[in-house]
């Protein structure tokens, strides 16, 4: 079993808090370049421009003839497909489009634009829940994915909105596989002024551990757990970050209360491979999808809702710090058709 790793000035775990000074130059990007003062309802719009440039707009030009009948259809189905919307998802929502169309009798483009957006809405809305972090204290949440997926950058957007909700955070630095992790998420640390409890070398599960102890002392309300990226073909690491699961159930009965699994939009259909297998590893309770605005792919959540839903408790559209933030069903719909 993995020793807890008391604190103590020779002890290799480190409790970095509250430092004043300026993020090192290893630090997270700087807020992007629209600044912080534009609001979320802006960065998703921008966010999402690709995506709806490809989708959205096209889908527009489409409905501007007015009638919804099989040629139409036809073509539509192919720009759902290319925005990786997925076969499942596509044909549910032609088929609900062709209800809408017949029951409504929809013949001009806004009124069937409409009613896309409402199939989506539909489709997308059991998505929408958000993360209650109230319920335990700490709210110990996990965050797993492949490698680069944006696990550590979202813990530092995270970090900031829960302590915009009013709630203390600490982060634990349980990437201890690749170099330079742990100064990452450091940066993040001085950034929100938050503790990360880190160590020099080791074993993640002990650090994470070693958080929750340090989180419970301080009545602290959320652990930011972050893992090293991994890939479900490589077995030993699926194997190593269950046992981190087992270790957090056993420091915390009932934790980790959220194995948040970071999907990385750009990559499309292949979403559903990677939550199929985390989830068989780890039991994902909730997806953060990143890098919305790196792709014109975001028609994978549609992918998600259809065939394997779960919980999306938050979207990523850029690398700033208030690039992040819960998904709510009808703002995405609007911004992909806006
Ligand atoms: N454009 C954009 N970039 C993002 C977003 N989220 C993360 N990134 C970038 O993606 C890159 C990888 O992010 P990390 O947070 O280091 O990813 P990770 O999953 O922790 O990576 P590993 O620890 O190496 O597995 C960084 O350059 C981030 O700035 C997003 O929503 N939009
Ligand atoms: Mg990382």
């Amino acid at each position: 079993m993995t020793a807890f790793l008391p604190r103590s000035p020779e002890s290799p775990m480190f409790s970095f808090l509250k430092s004043k000074e300026a993020a090192p130059s290893a630090s997270p990007a700087s807020s992007v370049a629209a600044g912080p003062s534009v609001g979320w309802r802006d960065r998703l719009m921008g966010g999402l421009a690709r995506t709806r440039a490809h989708l959205g707009g096209r889908v527009k030009t489409l409905f501007s003839r007015g009638k919804v009948d099989e040629k139409l259809l036809e073509e539509l189905e192919e720009l759902l497909l290319a925005a990786d919307v997925g076969m499942a998802a596509t044909q549910r929502l032609l088929e609900d489009l062709k209800a809408r169309a017949k029951a409504e009798r929809l013949e001009d483009a806004s009124r069937i634009q409409a009613a896309l957006a409402a199939a989506f809405v539909d489709l997308l809305a059991p998505l929408e829940a958000p993360l209650d972090t109230t319920a335990h204290r700490p709210c110990i949440i996990m965050l797993a994915g492949v490698n680069g997926a944006g696990k550590t950058t979202s813990i530092g957007k995270l970090a900031k909105y829960f302590q915009g909700q009013g709630k203390s955070v600490l982060l634990a630095a349980g990437d201890t596989f690749r170099a330079a992790a742990r100064e990452q998420l450091l940066a993040w640390g001085e950034r929100n002024q938050v503790t990360v409890i880190a160590q020099e070398s080791g074993d993640p599960a002990a650090v994470i551990f070693d958080a929750i102890h340090a989180a419970r002392a301080r009545k602290i309300d959320i652990v930011l757990a972050d893992t090293a990226g991994r890939l479900p073909s490589q077995q030993n690491l699926m194997e190593e970050i269950a046992k981190v699961r087992r270790v957090i159930q056993k420091a915390e009965p009932g934790g980790p209360h959220e194995v948040l699994l970071t999907l990385d939009a750009n990559i499309g259909q292949n979403a559903l491979q990677q939550l199929k297998a985390f989830d068989a590893a780890i039991g994902v309770s909730g997806l953060v999808l990143t890098k919305l605005d790196g792709t014109a792919k975001g028609g994978v959540i549609a992918a998600i809702a259809c065939q394997y839903p779960r919980p999306l408790r938050f979207i990523g559209v850029g690398e700033g710090i208030d690039d992040l933030r819960p998904f709510v069903a009808r703002d995405f719909v609007e911004a992909l058709f806006a």
